[in-house]
């Protein structure tokens, strides 16, 4: 109820600021031809949009004197307060102090309050007026999705690096947000190109601006492996030493990938691995011969076909390596979740595909983790508890999308990623220089104008636990081209797992979209500047 009262609201206080503050801007310019006074953004203009949003009172705007107050015993709290501070000082130029919540007055207050329970596990509510800004949530990821909303609610220019000329103002009321979803996820392929622990943490960095908390690594398929793995170590050194292309590739030592993980956690985001079995394995099967069934090893694969190579399902060796890879990732992973793959089995029969299933999930399960499996796993027999990921299109059959279905019924939970909505690697247009196209083109509207609560028929709206975009790396090679094929489209993903339903607008969401363009520029991102939007200079 609360969503249906408020959001209308927004919206016509969003317009009623805009215009206000072109009215500032218009008579604050002084005859001498001073600046004129730069407007503030309207509470509530950011992405993703939230739950509810209440202008009032006045703005506040930071100083050189303004302090970061967390509360005195909570160091986590203190952490939130820190990385605030990182992300604020280099435009800001000032010296932003994280202090002790009863040392300094006014400020930025960041608060954790376990009683606060309609905020739930992520949400916040921030609170700006004269004297400063509050952010209390029950938990620290809350108070970590609240910075971000203080951040955006900033100028864009403050994500330049260097020390810009502000001010850094803040508009007055109060916002009270949650997430519509738990799961909010964004896909890098590091399979078919490598990236490096850099790049990866430059993408996770960019994921948390808009409050994705999921990062699924695909880490295996045909044209690389790239997790070390002790027990079957050519795995790395050789399955991992090209790409498509033929390119050097990569791996990364269980100290690389401790350090993602760790850097996502410090973001509040969970890392899912994803190993991708029986098929997408020949880099595996190049690196032992055992694995496969005739006992020879295929040459490494740097093309892009898929559908041609699977474990040998019939092979005890099999599962030997099976339960040493998952039990050796299990142990990195610090998340709930292990992601065992499972789409495009096409060397494996299906008898043979549910077989392996059978055995596999259960080893994930020993390991103390739970199963994603694409949704190819709802055609075998998904394992109690087991997530799967759509992955198909409009012209997906109807018996695919009923079999998806009925495993959601009976207690298998969803994450949409629709190819021909949230695919990241699919061509914008025609003229996209990178991408591919097999799902169609998606335009930045295609991908946002859709409802996951509502999108497969038949299936529980409870049973949708979230949404993620993937970003397929055929024809991505660098942090350019990854921004290139995610901004903004991630945006509008972001947007679909957080905001309520009734927030979903198209005409609203592609105006507050175009004032993400400053700000995606300013943090040197080289995003797609889709037609379908209105951007803005700043
Ligand atoms: C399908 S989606 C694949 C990937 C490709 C991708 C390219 C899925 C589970 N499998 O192997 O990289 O299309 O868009």
């Amino acid at each position: 109820m609360r969503q249906h009262r408020t959001i209308p609201r927004l919206r016509l206080l969003g317009s009623l600021l805009l215009v206000l503050a072109a009215g500032v801007a218009g008579t604050g310019a002084a005859p001498d031809g001073a600046a004129a006074a730069p407007a503030v953004r309207p509470l509530g203009d950011i992405v993703p949009a939230p739950t509810s949003v209440r202008p009032s009172g006045s703005p506040y705007t930071l100083t050189a004197r303004t302090a970061i107050r967390v509360d005195a015993d909570s160091r986590a709290a203190r952490r939130v307060g820190a990385y605030l501070a990182s992300v604020l000082r280099p435009a800001t130029g000032y010296p932003l102090p994280v202090v002790d919540d009863d040392e300094a007055r006014g400020g930025i207050r960041l608060r954790l309050d376990a009683r606060g329970r309609e905020l739930g596990d992520e949400g916040y509510r921030m609170e700006s007026g004269r004297q400063g800004v509050t952010l209390t949530a029950r938990t620290p990821a809350g108070l970590f999705h609240g910075v971000q909303t203080l951040r955006q609610q900033l100028p864009a220019a403050v994500e330049h690096d260097t020390p810009r000329p502000g001010p850094w103002t803040v508009a007055g009321g109060t916002i009270t947000d949650t997430p519509r979803y738990g799961y909010r996820g964004a896909m890098l392929d590091v399979s078919r190109h490598f990236f490096t622990v850099g790049q990866v943490k430059r993408y996770i960095d960019q994921m948390a601006l808009y409050k994705i908390n999921t990062l699924h690594l695909h880490l295996s398929d045909d044209q690389g492996w790239r997790i070390a793995v002790d027990s079957w170590p050519r795995l790395a050194t050789y399955g991992g030493s090209t790409q498509v292309g033929g390119g050097q590739g990569g791996f990364y030592t269980k100290a690389q990938y401790r350090e993602i993980v760790a850097y996502a956690a410090s973001r509040h985001l969970e890392v899912v691995p994803e190993i991708d079995m029986p098929g997408h394995t020949n880099a595996a099967l190049a690196s032992y011969a055992e694995l496969n069934c005739d006992g020879v090893a295929p040459p490494l694969y740097t093309g892009t076909e898929v559908g041609f190579s699977s474990l040998c399902v019939n092979k005890d060796v099999t599962y030997d390596f099976v339960d040493d890879v998952i039990r050796e990732l299990a142990a990195l992973t610090p998340g709930r979740y292990l992601h065992i793959g499972g789409d495009e089995a096409h060397s494996t029969s299906h008898e043979d595909y549910v077989a392996f299933m059978d055995r596999v999930q259960p080893v994930v399960a020993k390991y103390g983790k739970t199963v994603i499996g694409w949704h190819q796993l709802a055609g075998a027999r998904p394992a109690p508890g087991a997530l799967v990921q759509y992955w198909g299109l409009d012209r997906t059959g109807d018996a695919e999308k009923a079999g998806v279905a009925r495993a959601a019924q009976n207690g298998t939970g969803l994450i949409l990623s629709p190819a021909d909505r949230l695919y990241l690697d699919m061509k914008y247009t025609k003229d996209t220089p990178l991408g591919l196209s097999w799902a169609g083109y998606v335009e930045v509207r295609r991908a946002y104008d859709w409802d996951p609560g509502a999108y497969l028929p038949g299936v529980p709206a409870s049973a949708v636990r979230g949404v993620e975009a993937p970003l397929w790396t055929e024809t991505v090679s660098s942090s350019a081209h990854i921004e290139r094929m995610a901004f903004p489209r991630l945006l509008g993903a972001a947007e679909l797992g957080w905001s309520p339903a009734a927030a979903h607008d198209w005409e609203a969401y592609r105006q507050r979209l175009a004032g993400q363009g400053p700000r995606l520029e300013a943090m040197g991102v080289d995003f797609h500047r889709s037609p379908q939007v209105p951007w803005r200079t700043e």
